[in-house]
């Protein structure tokens, strides 16, 4: 009766939409949501590699699920529907085109089918749990989000930027240029994978954890509204302040109080997390790791998430993959006690 009730909700969400009155829509859509929050998780592998040039990290989502990723998640309460992987060509079969945005038509091919992809099981009420793939398949999984809940936060963990254009980027390598695209810079065919642009605005962004731009970046990334905690200031202020600071911004600027969490293992130290492509030393610690995940679950704030950028081959017996698993579940809300 009642899930008939919310269902016929959804019917005036989209009116309500359809009528410009797209906060009301989004209201009722929150609260329909919240209902269901957290019970249902959809898993989805990217096997994605042609964001960078190191082979490997198109198998992270196997490393992952190797990991025990779903039987952990069902001990921690959820009902899990594993959506295997989305197929993406691979070297051999994409094609590089411009080097100054590597397989850029290949990559908008792939993230636009994961798009559509997560918007299906989010208005079917999961939450959706991607798993990476390299990180230019944050693109998809916000342009999917973002199609249906409007005007979200977002907190990207990362040991870059990630804010790179075609124009500024030393390598062509667009997983360097997600969070560009995402609020809005860069070139058209990522900037407007949700149909809307900026798909998220600077705003509502956090990245934190970084320690390497490049210098096209630094000064973009100054000029915008984007919220930056380098590693400098985790550990000046430690990661539950600035983790803390950060969920307050993310949330009070999205009208609906909600985020999306990138989460790229890069940022975590190499020594703790190696199997990555483009390792930067000085990361986080193992427990300040869990710590930012932990308070990310107890913002209960979560609406969905992505973890990106395992890499077996660089790996050491799965280290980086085990330690994937475990970030999920702290985002989750596995607790000690
Ligand atoms: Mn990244």
């Amino acid at each position: 009766m009642w899930s008939k009730f919310l269902s016929d909700f959804h019917i005036f969400e989209r009116l309500f939409m359809d009528l410009k009155f797209p906060h009301l829509g989004t209201l009722i859509m929150v609260e329909d949501y919240m209902t269901n929050n957290l019970k249902k998780i959809a898993v989805i592998g990217m096997r994605h590699d042609l964001g960078q040039n190191r082979r490997g990290v198109d198998m992270g989502p196997s490393a992952i699920r190797f990991a025990n990723l779903n039987p952990q998640l069902k001990e921690l309460g959820f009902e899990i529907q594993d959506h295997g992987d989305i197929n993406c060509c691979t070297f051999e079969t994409g094609i590089m085109g411009d080097p100054k945005a590597r397989f850029l038509h290949d990559i908008v091919k792939h993230c636009s089918e994961l798009r559509d992809h997560v918007r299906e099981v989010v208005s079917e009420n999961f939450f959706p749990l991607i798993l990476g793939g390299d990180h230019s398949i944050t693109m998809g999984v916000i342009a999917g989000v973002v199609s249906h809940f409007r005007d979200i936060g977002l907190i990207y963990m990362d040991a870059h930027g990630d804010f790179n254009t075609p124009e500024t980027s030393p390598t062509g390598n667009i997983h360097g240029m997600s969070l560009a695209a995402i609020t809005g810079r860069g070139h058209s065919l990522l900037t407007n994978l949700a149909g809307k642009v900026p798909m998220i605005e600077d705003n509502r962004v956090v990245l934190l954890g970084v320690r390497k731009l490049d210098s096209e970046e630094k000064r973009n990334l100054r000029e915008s509204d984007i919220t930056v905690f380098t590693i400098k200031d985790i550990d000046e202020r430690g990661i539950s302040e600035v983790m803390k600071e950060a969920i307050t911004i993310v949330s009070r600027n999205s009208p609906v109080k909600k985020f999306h969490f990138s989460l790229d293992v890069d940022s975590i130290e190499p020594s703790v997390a190696p199997g990555t492509g483009t390792t930067v030393s000085g990361g986080l610690t193992y427990r300040e790791a869990h710590l930012a995940c932990e308070l990310i679950a107890e913002s209960k704030k979560m609406i969905s998430m992505d973890v990106v950028e395992v890499n077996p081959i660089l790996d050491l017996a799965n280290q980086t993959g085990k330690l994937a698993v475990e970030l999920i579940l702290s985002s989750l809300g596995k607790r000690i006690l």
